[in-house]
């Protein structure tokens, strides 16, 4: 019976060395982790992904001060501006007019995110950034936000920063002049391109031509105003952008009506605002200025009818700080910060027909009208605006 025991008594010890080891292996962190970065650029993806995917700023050092957890509110706060990356030469989106001042459909999200914090509009710092600067300027943490027609995609999402709900829903399209006689993307074969480098168009492009099997030259520029510079100067038969961006760009034309935008798109061009890494209050916090000019024009609430007193509907009292809460404790905001971002820049719809309508960028029945059950009477609806419900 001793025996018995004492052999019993040795198997449990072996069992529980042995899980111990077991233990200390699972603990040790997985081969691929410890992979140089360089792995994530696979050797068969063309190299303008690569370049953008994985570009990294030559000195990293602010972008791990960053993800160390400094609070990037208490820096916009201590400071008193948001630095906002944005564009300067895309008419409606962020352009700069000729004594500097900025405006857009994408400014005024910096706009709103500036009321939202410091209660003051005005109160932002731009930084035009072209294409190819966003992800370095991303990953820098020189920015708080960048808004600037700035596709979502997975691996900017893993390499640049965080997207917060899409502000505008569009594909990249095909402009050509009239006199061309295309009528249709896929007679594009034999002709030229014009393509700005840096943009998920220029990798969209490559994608159509192969997988078309379309003989089409690519000439890439470095910037938007070379890219349309070229296209006018007919250094190129035809020009490829978001859709959104080829009315703005046609809009500047002397003549618009020399140029056709083809129909149909090659992409999904899901575009919105990007904040750095590491700092998930400020993440939220952008989201939810997102959801406040959204839901303020589903509430049917506008720049001069921002409520101060409780009006009696929950939703409304709740979305402006009258009553109830909609986490503002949490994410470092007043609890009035929508009063302030709807009085400044309005609702979702008056920045769109302050900034798009007068480009002639229909907003009825297309993918930028509210999502089909919102509860306000005169808004467009049935499209893919939406965010995460304020309560
Ligand atoms: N949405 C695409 C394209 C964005 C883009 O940068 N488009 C060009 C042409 S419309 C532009 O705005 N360029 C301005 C510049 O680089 O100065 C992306 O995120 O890559």
């Amino acid at each position: 019976m001793n025996r018995y025991l004492k052999y019993m008594a040795g198997a449990v010890l072996l069992v529980i060395a042995l899980a111990a080891m077991a233990c200390q292996q699972d603990a040790e962190p997985p081969a691929q982790s410890t992979a140089p970065t360089a792995a994530i650029t696979a050797p068969t993806e063309p190299a303008a992904m690569t370049a953008e995917a994985t570009a990294m700023p030559a000195d990293s050092e602010s972008t791990s001060m960053t993800n160390q957890g400094d609070s990037r509110l208490a820096s916009v706060m201590s400071r008193g501006t948001l630095i906002c990356a944005s564009n300067d030469s895309l008419a409606g989106f962020g352009f700069a007019d000729a004594s500097g001042n900025i405006t857009g459909f994408d400014i005024d999200l910096c706009r709103a995110v500036a009321a939202a914090v410091l209660g003051d509009a005005d109160a932002v710092e731009y930084r035009p950034t072209t294409a190819s600067e966003r992800g370095p300027t991303m990953q820098s943490g020189e920015v708080d936000i960048m808004s600037r027609n700035t596709t979502w995609t997975s691996s900017r999402n893993a390499t640049w920063g965080n997207f917060a709900p899409t502000m505008f829903y569009d594909g990249q399209g095909f402009m050509v002049p009239k006199n061309l006689g295309v009528s249709g993307m896929m007679e594009l074969g034999g002709s030229s391109v014009c393509v700005q480098q840096g943009t998920t168009t220029e990798l969209n492009l490559q994608d159509f031509i192969a997988q078309n099997d379309l003989d089409i030259e690519v000439v890439v520029f470095p910037d938007n105003v070379a890219t349309n510079a070229a296209y006018t100067s007919g250094q190129c038969d035809a020009l490829t952008t978001d859709r959104s961006g080829l009315v703005s760009t046609r809009a500047g034309f002397a003549s618009p009506d020399d140029h056709t935008i083809l129909a149909g798109t090659i992409s999904e061009e899901p575009l919105g605002p990007v904040v750095p890494h590491g700092d998930e209050q400020w993440f939220d916090l952008v989201s939810a200025v997102m959801s406040m000019l959204i839901y303020a024009e589903a509430y049917g609430i506008t720049s001069s009818s921002v409520p101060t007193a409780v009006t009696g509907d929950t939703a409304i009292d709740r979305l402006f700080g009258l009553e109830g809460s909609y986490g503002q404790e949490d994410m470092g905001l007043s609890m009035t910060a929508a009063q302030d971002v709807i009085r400044a820049v309005g609702n979702y719809g008056e920045i769109y027909d302050r900034h798009l309508t007068p480009l002639d960028l229909q907003r009825e029945g297309s993918r930028n009208a509210l999502w089909a059950n919102a509860p306000c009477t005169d808004c467009p609806k049935g499209g893919q605006v939406y965010a995460a419900p304020l309560r």
